[in-house]
């Protein structure tokens, strides 16, 4: 498998935990957002978004860490990402799309470009990206208010998981106040125990600067 992402890209480092935990290796092939190279032509040939990640495996594509992580389910179901239940499935996914619909779209490197080039300063713009994680941080530690855990649904690490702690690491980029979240901060020290969130972590990356 090959996984096409940066070091710092938060959807990358939920597919690079998503591989840990199923214990699947991929090479990982860089490419340097803030120099553009996802817009190099031939990576728009796998992914006409130009967003990373893309995992490509014997000849198949796939885009979208959501649909990537998926089809790692799927394909690879020990250990499970999701709970059996349908209805706790159906709520690790919300979960998981409160980060990855609601939350990082708004504040990726693409949205904060475009906000400088249409003239707000970048005070304004590192301010919008807070706003952006203190909403969908909000609304996750809200979810998780009847979940024991100690991870985000459980007693094993799962999709909402691997959402949650590198939108961690965003919202502390951005200089996001975390003592509010308590339950998610007890999410992520959990997490932070297993060798599959640490082998992930940005700074940890090839290609970490
Ligand atoms: N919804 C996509 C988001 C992908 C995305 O926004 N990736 C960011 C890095 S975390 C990216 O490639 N940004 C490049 C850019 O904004 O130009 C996914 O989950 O894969």
């Amino acid at each position: 498998m090959k996984l096409h992402g940066y070091f710092r890209s938060s959807a990358s480092y939920r597919v690079r935990i998503a591989l840990n935990l199923k214990g699947l290796n991929a090479e990982h092939l860089p490419h340097h957002l803030r120099k553009g190279e996802q817009r190099d032509p031939a990576y728009l040939a796998i992914n006409p978004q130009g967003l990373v990640p893309t995992l490509q495996d014997h000849g198949i594509t796939i885009t979208q860490s959501l649909a990537i992580i998926e089809w790692l389910e799927e394909t690879h179901p020990e250990p499970p990402l999701l709970p059996k239940d349908p209805l706790r499935r159906a709520h690790v996914r919300a979960f998981a799309q409160v980060v990855a619909c609601d939350t990082h779209p708004v504040q990726n490197l693409k949205v904060l470009t475009r906000l400088r080039e249409l003239g707000v300063a970048k005070e304004k713009v590192t301010d919008w990206a807070a706003w952006a994680n203190r909403e969908g941080l909000a609304a996750c530690e809200a979810l998780l208010a009847n979940e024991t855990g100690p991870f985000c649904f459980g007693e094993a690490p799962g999709m909402a998981d691997l959402c949650l702690v590198p939108q961690l690491a965003n919202a502390r980029r951005f200089g996001v106040e975390l003592a509010g979240f308590p339950r998610l901060l007890k999410a992520e020290a959990a997490a932070r125990n297993i060798k599959a969130f640490a082998d992930a972590a940005p700074e940890r990356q090839p290609d970490a600067e």
